[in-house]
């Protein structure tokens, strides 16, 4: 049963609300890995709001064995049933159904719906998984309470877990045993979840702000038993923290997550019984890196938060999948930035956005945070919807203040607990709580593309008038050409030229403005400030922390830069002004390398550089980001036309001439900061201290001493943590050479056991800049370590080559090009979720040179003229070819 041949497209148009409505819902399954039946008794209401439909319920792929209607067996001719489809005609207005449907877990490579993975099954139903087990309304709208009981071999599946609480449990005489759970929070059927397996639990406990004590559990692997700790941690800091900053409070007496070895993304929110993808749960000093650690708080906390934002309080229809997604980004951004460094985290989440969110934004896929329609609603889970969303969250938290902030969250949560919503929902209660007209500010939840502000300034020193003048525009993006200015907090100081702050009294102001930042509401396209009062021409910052996802443009010249990176008050806006300065100067060098013109550094960059190693009193985490080269893909999108080999020639330049003339200063810091006497620990100071002294190392290579080789070397020795081990290993992977050859084997021998760790080996070798790389990762596809049914594989050995290895991907030969197009083709045959994800890394294909958009294109044909694609590939790949 393929997907139709023309998919169709679906418009939050034409939204209606639910014909019928399920009260509750009996599951029962008999669990078995290749054919497991499914009894599904439901509940049912005709809905007095609905338009009056027949009763659809969506399934796909199943065996139908029977339907009762209030206990009579239906024939064929009552139903009619389609691919997708199940729809029963003049139904009474209550009733009872009951609906035997068989599954095969085991044949699910798609891994939507119950599949099988290792020795345990599993399910996965966000967005529309749960029409893989049976038949039912498979929309977030109808939310039900639901009844789990699952029977199975006892020796197999001796865990058995579902949402909610346990109920009941008990044997049978054939071997089998069978649990009961229930879950008292109606819910839609995406956050329905099963586990079955034999796996290895450790538990804690959490007492809630109220005096609830909550069990935690997690479940893994039984050789991962040591791995637990950070996550279980990582869990009891996200529930205190969200009754701290939001006052949620937890609402079932159990938490469990379980960690699974083939899963299409991080990890899913099912109530009660969270799934994590293995790689992001899993850690300990020896296998992890501090980037796992804190990639897997992160994720703990995300899965965490959605409990009230996205489970008690739910999407009305996938349209606003931001309201979830988005919220919860900024919420576990912010969490993230509470328990560790707020400057270094907002760093990261801007540099994220900017490289893949804006990339989004520019190209075919383009869509609002909350779109208008979609094919594939599973290619939806989007940076834009999750990433750029998060940002619309924080823009109404700049707007309001964290008060007003808080204020209109505990409205939102109150008003609209238990039922499913929409992001106007959530603004209005924004707007309720603060008496704040959000109208205008809603375009950025209807408008695609990044806007642009474009500042001009001006200085009357006889006056003492400062006079700033920012224009907004956004360009246009697939379907939406016109666009209507946003309502843009932009937040900004004024700096003298020692760098103190100077006053931002605007001049219809009678009092003085007493703070160093102020949040400027630009809400037409183009607008005027004038400060008053300004004793000498000022350095003007704007965007401080970033407060809005759109692009700057202001003239600066490499001075002006300068001093903002040595003198800036807010450290978002010192780091981003070094590397306006990188980009700059790099810019600059790829038009004089275009020219064959020699390649001068200037030194003006290497002075920066070089006050940046020697300030002691900067946050290492902070210097460690100062110094990172804005990356390939970045500085390509900076391009009119992106100029692969001149970029990756110049970036090398640049880094190898800063290494050079300032190895001294690498060396010293490498040194202080390596300490490989004191044993690994996870915190800001150590991981910051880590982080700089592999980014000396880094440099430190560049500078070709065999000496520095030895160095790496003996770090990957001598390390105790996975940090220090692979930050050696992916510096090695770049020199040709036996000592390279032999660092990798080493390391596979030493971690061929774990499955992180093998795919942090893949990956290293797919990033590799040797020229042979191509060819070896085709060579490690047949690699035991390597199956091509598992994303975390795919993901670490296909993506990583085809996203961030772009001098090799974008090799003059298309070989690249036609090796990504040929793997796509045999993934979307096993999991189209998986296939149509690496199709992203033809995103940006129109910005390269013709002959390379030539070869892109042929390859992009090549897949779309394919039968039977997957609705998910069809829809990518024929926006990206869309005239
Ligand atoms: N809500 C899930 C994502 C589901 C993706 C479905 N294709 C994880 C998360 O965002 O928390
Ligand atoms: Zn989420």
């Amino acid at each position: 049963m393929n997907a139709p041949a023309s998919p169709q497209t679906i418009r939050l148009a034409d939204y209606t609300v639910p014909s019928y409505l399920v009260d509750n819902v009996d599951l029962h399954f008999d669990l078995d890995a290749s054919t497991t039946q499914v009894t599904s008794i439901l509940n049912m209401r005709r809905n007095p709001k609905g338009p009056g439909e027949d009763c659809v319920l969506n399934g796909e792929h199943l065996q139908l064995v029977s339907i009762k209607l209030d206990g009579r067996l239906l024939t064929a001719a009552e139903f009619q049933r389609s691919n997708t489809q199940l729809i029963l005609p003049q139904l009474p207005e209550k009733f009872q159904l009951e609906i035997v449907t068989e599954i095969h877990p085991d044949q699910n490579t798609a891994l939507e719906g119950l599949y099988h993975s290792g020795t345990l099954v599993c399910t996965q139903c966000e967005a529309e998984g749960f029409r893989r087990i049976t038949y039912y309304p498979d929309r977030p709208d109808v939310m039900a309470v639901f009844t789990v009981t699952i029977t199975a071999d006892k020796q197999q599946w001796p865990i058995l877990l579902s949402n909610g609480n346990l109920q009941e449990q008990g044997e049978l005489e054939d071997g089998r045993h069978w649990v009961r759970w229930h879950d008292p929070h109606p819910k839609p059927c995406y956050l329905f979840a099963l586990v079955a397996g034999d796996l290895y639990m450790q538990q804690d406990s959490f007492t809630t702000i109220s005096g609830r004590d909550v069990t935690l559990q997690i479940y893994v692997d039984k050789e991962n038993h040591d791995k637990c700790d950070h996550a279980l941690m990582s869990l009891k800091q996200s529930m205190r923290w969200d009754e701290e900053a939001y006052g949620r409070e937890y609402d079932l007496d159990v938490f469990m997550i379980v960690a699974v070895n083939d899963f299409n993304m991080g990890a899913m929110e099912n109530k009660g019984l969270n799934i994590f993808n293995a790689a992001c749960v899993l850690a300990s000093p020896q296998t992890a890196t501090d980037n796992d650690f804190y990639t897997i708080q992160s994720i703990v906390g995300h899965e965490y938060f959605h409990n009230w934002s996205g489970n008690r309080v739910t999407c009305r229809d996938w349209f606003q999948l931001s309201l979830k997604e988005g919220f919860t980004v900024m919420r576990d951004q912010s969490f993230s930035a509470d328990l560790n460094s707020a400057a270094v985290q907002r760093i990261d989440d801007v540099d994220q956005l900017r490289s893949l969110q804006f990339a989004e934004d520019a190209g075919p896929m383009a869509h609002p945070v909350r779109p208008d329609s979609y094919i594939e609603i599973s290619n939806f889970y989007t940076v834009t919807i999750y990433e750029k969303g998060a940002e619309v969250v924080r823009m109404i938290k700049t707007l309001l203040g964290d008060e007003g902030f808080r204020k209109g969250t505990d409205l939102y949560f109150d008003r609209h607990d238990g039922q499913a919503v929409t992001t106007d929902d959530f603004v209005k209660a924004m707007e309720e709580a603060n008496h704040y007209d959000l109208t205008q500010f809603k375009r950025w939840y209807t408008q695609a593309g990044t806007p642009v502000i474009t500042a001009f300034y001006n200085y009357d020193a006889i006056k003492k008038i400062f006079t700033l003048t920012l224009q907004q525009s956004c360009p246009a993006t697939p379907g939406q050409t016109e666009k209507q200015p946003f309502l843009i907090p932009v937040a900004m100081g004024l700096l003298d030229s020692a760098g103190n702050s100077l006053p931002l009294q605007l001049i219809d102001e009678a009092q003085p403005y007493d703070k160093d930042t102020r949040v400027l509401e630009l809400n037409e396209s183009e607008q005027t400030f004038r400060f008053i009062g300004v004793e000498q021409k000022p350095i003007v910052s704007l965007l401080r922390g970033f407060s809005a996802p759109v692009k700057l443009l202001i003239e600066r010249d490499n001075e002006e830069l300068a001093f903002l990176m040595a003198n800036e008050k807010d450290s978002f806006n010192r780091w981003d002004a070094g590397q306006s300065l990188f980009i700059q100067i790099m810019l600059s060098l790829i038009a004089d390398y275009q020219q064959n013109t020699a390649l001068q550094l200037p030194e003006i960059l290497v002075k920066q550089c070089a006050a940046v190693l020697q300030d002691k009193a900067a946050d290492p985490a902070l210097v460690a980001r100062m110094l990172t080269l804005p990356s390939e893909n970045y500085l390509a999108a900076q391009m009119k036309v992106a100029d692969v080999d001149a970029i990756h020639h110049v970036r090398k330049f640049v880094k190898d001439s800063l290494a050079m003339q300032l190895k001294a200063q690498f060396d010293a810091l490498y040194q202080q900061h390596n300490l490989p006497n004191v044993a690994y620990q996870f915190n800001s100071e150590h991981m910051g201290r880590r982080s700089l002294k592999n980014v000396c190392l880094g440099y430190l290579m560049a500078t070709n001493d065999p000496m520095q080789t030895q160095r790496c070397l003996k770090q990957m020795k001598q390390a105790d943590n996975m940090t220090d081990t692979l930050a050696g290993l992916r510096l090695m992977v770049d020199q040709a050479g036996i000592e390279r050859e032999h660092a990798l084997r080493a390391f596979y021998e030493q971690w061929q056991h774990d499955r992180q760790v093998v795919d942090k080996w893949l990956t290293v070798q797919a990033l590799s800049s040797l020229p042979d790389t191509l060819i070896r990762i085709k060579g490690l596809m047949k690699h035991p370590a390597f199956s091509i049914k598992n994303p975390n594989n795919v993901r670490a050995l296909i993506g990583q080559f085809c996203r961030n290895n772009p001098a090799l991907f974008h090799a003059k030969d298309g070989s690249g090009y036609r090796f990504l197009a040929e793997q796509i083709l045999v993934l979307d045959k096993l999991n189209p979720q998986v296939a149509s994800r690496q199709l992203g890394a033809f995103n940006s294909w129109r910005r390269y040179d013709e002959k390379r958009q030539q070869m892109m294109r042929e390859a992009l044909q090549s897949i779309a003229q394919q039968q039977d694609l997957s609705s998910d590939v069809y829809e990518i790949v024929n926006k990206y070819l869309a005239d």
